[in-house]
């Protein structure tokens, strides 16, 4: 493997000596690495990514996006007059000038990018800071997108956060049940088809045209934001793959879904699983407080709601996932998809007894 990984580098114009990789395990889509070269007397890190392809139909697609939208967040930056070295993502360019290198007969699609100095990330945090810091991270990407054309994005998964699809193609899974395994979660079936009706009822709104699209992340987690190591300020947002036009509420409720469970979004045991209101609190202040004052009032009115369709929609795709056998979510052990889908029905119906509190909540901060 050291030797694939040095020459896919090396593609990339890295120079200096290779010393080795270690394997990053966080993400359930791609297979990511950091690789450690010796330069000009000290230790260089980068970021390599293999992209899922069969999640990434159109991955060349998927790369101009994030050209596009971060040569646009460090245009803005640099108006303040500061550099943007550390604050946005730099993708190097291969020999033949693309952001990414087709290798081998399969055509696996890589990418590199530089390592930010001195950045950690958080699977999970009790440090309410850290995660009050997150919610900034992601307003201020909201904030820095705000004028970008919405309508020049590729669609890189068509559909993505949209809840009636989801459903459809869960009721699909179910009837088609591939693998045998729909009688086993009978009970989580019918109890995600009683969430259908609140679940689809924002992405009914935005067809009503009573919600605007606007340039979204899309995939909010706790573990996509980069913080300086020592002051724990945020950096950066990662992951940029799935950038696209879509509702605030869906970048603010991925981020509730995944940071603000009191418990790993696969545990087991489901009588821990509660939205932890604290950490709740510290999201939204850091995310209202950047981005509340650009939102209509129907933003503002689903945000706890794009929580709780988050939430649901989340664990409606692990679910199916489960029932078609594991094909899309990568497990690392029997069930986990299932364990997820679990989880995060003990969240959403927790989330559903709290939805008032957490929407005064938001209404405080705005
Ligand atoms: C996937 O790759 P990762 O782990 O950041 C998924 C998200 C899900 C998330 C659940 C492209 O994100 O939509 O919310 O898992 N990404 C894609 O943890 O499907
Ligand atoms: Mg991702």
């Amino acid at each position: 493997m050291d030797v694939k990984i040095e020459s896919i580098c090396r593609k990339f114009g890295i120079e200096g000596k290779y010393l080795r990789y270690e394997t990053i395990t966080m993400g359930h889509i791609n297979t990511t690495y950091k690789v450690y070269f010796f330069r000009d007397g000290e230790e260089k890190d980068y970021i390599l990514q293999k992209l899922n392809t069969y999640v990434f139909k159109n991955p060349v697609e998927v790369m101009d996006n994030i050209s596009s939208v971060t040569e646009y967040i460090r245009a803005k930056i640099k108006l303040g007059g500061i550099s943007a070295k550390r604050f946005v993502v730099h993708y190097y360019k291969n020999v033949d000038d693309g952001n990414y290198y087709i290798f081998g007969d399969n055509g696996e699609f890589w990418r590199l990018s530089r390592f930010i100095d001195d950045s950690v990330t958080f699977n999970e945090t009790n440090n309410l800071t850290v995660f009050e810091e997150s919610g900034k991270a992601f307003g201020n990407f909201q904030l820095h997108l705000a004028d970008y054309p919405v309508k020049s994005l590729h669609i890189a998964i068509p559909h993505f956060h949209n809840t009636v699809n989801r459903y459809a193609i869960f009721k699909d899974s179910i009837e088609r049940d591939e693998s045998g395994r729909a009688n086993l979660v009978r009970a989580e079936i019918d109890e995600y088809l009683a969430f259908e009706e609140i679940a689809t009822r924002m992405y009914k709104m935005q067809r009503r045209g009573e919600l605007p699209l606007k340039v979204t992340h899309n995939d909010t987690k706790l573990n996509n934001v980069l913080f300086d190591k020592e002051s724990f300020q945020n950096l950066a947002v990662v992951d940029l793959d799935t950038v696209m036009p879509g509702l605030i509420a869906f970048d603010f409720g991925d981020a509730i879904r995944f940071g603000a469970n009191t418990c790993a979004e696969d545990e087991k045991d489901v009588s821990k699983v509660k939205i932890d209101m604290q950490k709740y609190e510290a999201f939204t202040k850091g995310f209202v407080a950047t981005v509340g004052k650009t939102l209509s009032k129907n933003e503002i009115s689903t945000l706890a709601l794009g929580a709780l369709t988050m939430t649901v929609e989340c664990g409606v795709r692990f679910l199916t996932d489960y029932i078609d056998g594991d094909k899309y979510f990568k497990i690392s052990r029997l069930g986990h998809n299932l364990d997820r889908a679990r989880c995060q029905l003990a969240l959403a119906k927790d989330m559903l007894l709290h939805l008032d509190e957490m929407q005064k909540i938001v209404e405080k901060y705005v």
